[in-house]
């Protein structure tokens, strides 16, 4: 071995030793990287965030020195949690196969880097490592910020940048356009939203323009509101007013406001009043990469109306559906037509009133188990993926292709027509989409203002949104048990496999229900079993979820 290279890794050892000194693991604690990275009480974080940095910069050490994510935040959860995620180099999250690397060296008592040989990682000898961090508003960011960077700078080589606070959409997008080698600031992302905004409402009808569309947006007092305050000015043919914006004194992170707690709930979040009846609005959840929308229909009771991911969806579905018609069909002249692949992924939690919406539209309709990497991967497999969870997270994701074959179709129709064909607009449309809503990960902001261009685009109201289907009663229940990983599920999680007969007396329940449909899985996120039942009336959803749920109280104690 050359000195100089066994210097090195004297140094690294001397390097990880130290910072694991500082930051020893709590006793009989054991953190696991679950369906959104490591979180647990904001407090006790500092050992498990800066262990996320040491994997994050041996993830960029691995990837050859690609640009890493590190986000913290606890998303929707109280603002006493935190937690630490990463995002791969292409902005979506860590490969699923590092998970079990990350546990093991989370957990390391000692010297952290207990396989980094085993994962084939070059420590010692020449590397490079970049990781980019951001962090929510809450007060424990700071401190986890801090072991997060001494957990970079343990490995030699690694440099961290400090992104600053942002909403976690904006970090990932940062990371992929690092990686992609175009501009990354916080400045450049607002003028990508802002000016492919600006492109689909010049692309609305002369006919559908109408005045400035006012909403209403409830910022859950999280980052998500301090973004919108700073661009909503240049946000022209939008009327924006921030509830719950973040500022001192509005309230509590999540508490009793943001997307989770209104798609929850049903009931209007804190800090809106009776005047606010009919308005459309919006809700974003702490980090905002979330987003559902609501009405207050009455000012008698505090009931909403609400449009979940599952609408946002469908809305989306079909106005990427109608300009891909009007691409290839061109009013029957016979022109360079597009190929393009479009399919939605849900997951189980997806209404089943939107699943048979989106298949009467004709649409290919797949299932993935819970959980955004598993639901972002399967869009990658579409030319156009759609996806998102019934909580409010998702996007639209381009191909490559589809996108050089959208701009060499967008100059070959401007050569011909060039003030510009109804084909030629709906190419335009797509490419507007593709550049507004975020391709990396959910993204609250871009959604909203995707759904708001779109509404314009369609001359829609909100009720005109609302009545595209009505959702199927449902209900969701959370049950205690010993140990959550005795059930084991499968066809993506619509079917428990283990333990043996809870699935027939599931089905056995089911049939007792018109439209009835229930299943039953372990949280990734909170120590419960949750049980989902849907039934065509509120009534039945409830007692069917409620009969399953005594039968995994009763046969996991
Ligand atoms: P778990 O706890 O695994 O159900 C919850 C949400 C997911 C996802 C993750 C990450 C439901 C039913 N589950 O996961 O959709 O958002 O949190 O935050 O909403
Ligand atoms: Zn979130």
């Amino acid at each position: 071995m050359a000195a100089n290279q066994e210097e090195q890794e004297q140094e690294q050892r001397r390097r990880l030793l130290a910072v694991a000194s500082r930051f020893p693991l709590p006793s009989g604690c054991r953190f696991s990287y679950g369906t959104a990275g490591f979180r647990a009480d904001g407090a006790t974080m500092a050992p498990a965030v800066c262990r996320a940095g040491i994997l994050a910069a041996l993830r960029s050490v691995k990837l050859a020195g690609a640009a890493v994510g590190i986000v913290i935040t606890a998303s929707h959860n109280p603002f006493g949690d935190n937690g630490v995620k990463i995002a791969d180099p292409d902005g979506g999250m860590m490969a699923q196969h590092w998970e079990p690397f990350a546990d093991a060296l989370t957990n390391a008592p000692l010297t952290p880097t207990p396989s980094s040989r085993d994962e084939g990682i070059p420590l010692g000898s020449q590397h490079t490592a970049q990781v980019l961090l951001g962090r929510d508003t809450r007060p424990t960011g700071a401190y986890l910020l801090d072991a997060a960077l001494q957990g970079i700078n343990a490995i030699v080589g690694a440099c961290a940048i400090d992104m600053g606070i942002l909403t976690t959409p904006q970090l990932h997008w940062m990371v992929r356009s690092k990686n992609k080698g175009v501009k990354a600031s916080e400045s450049d992302y607002f003028m990508q939203l802002i000016g492919s905004f600006r492109r689909m409402l010049e692309l609305v009808p002369k006919d559908k323009i109408g005045g400035e569309e006012k909403l209403i947006v409830d910022g859950a007092n999280g980052i998500g509101g301090v973004k919108l305050e700073q661009i909503k000015a240049e946000l022209s043919g939008l009327d924006i007013n921030v509830r719950n914006s973040g500022k001192e004194g509005e309230g509590i992170l999540n508490h009793m406001c943001g997307a989770d707690f209104v798609q929850k709930e049903r009931v209007t979040p804190h800090g809106f009043s009776s005047e606010d009846v009919g308005v459309r609005c919006a809700s974003l959840d702490g980090d905002a990469d979330r987003l559902v929308y609501f009405r207050l229909p009455s000012a008698s009771d505090n009931r909403v109306d609400l449009v979940d991911g599952d609408k946002i969806l469908s809305l989306f579905a079909l106005f990427i559906r109608e300009q891909l018609d009007i691409v290839n069909n061109n009013g029957g002249q016979a022109n360079k037509s597009l190929s393009a692949r479009l399919g939605i992924v849900q997951t189980a939690y997806a209404n089943g009133a939107s699943t048979q919406f989106l298949k009467s539209l004709g649409l290919e309709v797949a299932f993935t188990p819970t959980g955004v990497k598993y639901l972002h991967k399967r869009a990658l497999d579409y030319d156009i993926g759609i996806y998102f969870e019934a909580n409010g997270h998702g996007t639209v994701v381009f191909s490559e292709d589809l996108i050089s074959q959208l701009e060499s179709l967008s100059n070959e129709l401007a050569s011909q027509a060039p003030t510009g064909s109804a084909q030629r607009h709906a190419v335009m449309r797509l490419l507007a989409t593709s550049q507004l809503i975020n391709q990396a990960v959910g993204d609250a902001l871009s959604g909203l203002l995707l759904v708001e261009a779109i509404l314009q685009y369609k001359g829609w109201s909100f009720q005109n949104w609302c009545e595209l289907y009505s959702d199927l009663p449902s209900r969701q229940l959370k049950v205690k048990v010993k140990d959550r990983s005795v059930i084991v599920t499968t066809d993506a999680e619509t079917k428990v496999s283990q333990p043996s007969g809870l699935q027939e007396l599931i089905d056995k329940e089911t049939a007792n229900y018109t439209h009835g449909r229930c299943f039953v899985r372990p949280s990734g996120t909170e120590d419960v079993v949750r049980v989902y039942a849907e039934a065509s009336t509120q009534v039945e959803a409830d007692s069917l979820a409620k009969s399953v749920a005594h039968h995994v109280e009763r046969i996991l104690g």
